[in-house]
């Protein structure tokens, strides 16, 4: 239970509107220099959970069916690459967005595939953790998160 028409003394309407939500008092001035670090957030989809050691993904449209990709910690896996395109797609997997990282590590890069193909890459087993992977032709527009856990 709130107290908040025992705080809003005042009367003001604008403190009475301020009431019903979480108490988050403003910071202002405490902490101004909130946007000045890294850049490294990468949001990553909450539904994105391993399901066996065979992943799918689809190229198609210049772009992928899925941005996640998830890998069972410590499992190499199969991952079943289809190229539905007129076009070449890769698949490159990185420790973290070359953009944003220089020093990602590259985990695995397949061969660029003129499609339509398909093809099945064996995928090197990796530690838990979240990790990047993108079309190497198409870096902007086919990315996703490769979810490891
Ligand atoms: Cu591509």
């Amino acid at each position: 239970m709130t107290r908040c028409a025992l705080v809003a003394g005042s009367g003001a309407v604008a403190l009475l509107a301020g009431c019903g939500g979480t108490a988050a008092p403003p910071v202002a001035g405490t902490n101004s220099s909130t946007s000045s670090s890294g850049g490294m957030s990468m949001p990553v989809n909450a539904s994105c959970t391993p399901s066996g050691t065979t992943l799918t993904l689809i190229a198609q449209n210049t772009m992928f069916n899925t941005n996640c990709l998830a890998a069972p910690a410590g499992q190499p896996v199969t991952v079943h690459f289809e190229n539905m395109d007129p076009l070449p797609h890769n698949l490159w997997i990185l420790s973290a967005d070359p953009d944003v990282d220089r020093n990602a590590r590259e985990l695995f890069k397949s061969d660029i595939v003129p499609g339509p193909k398909t093809v099945d890459y064996a995928v090197p087993a990796e530690p838990a953790g979240t990790y990047h992977f993108h079309c190497a032709v198409h870096p902007t527009q086919m990315f996703g998160s490769y979810v490891v856990k």
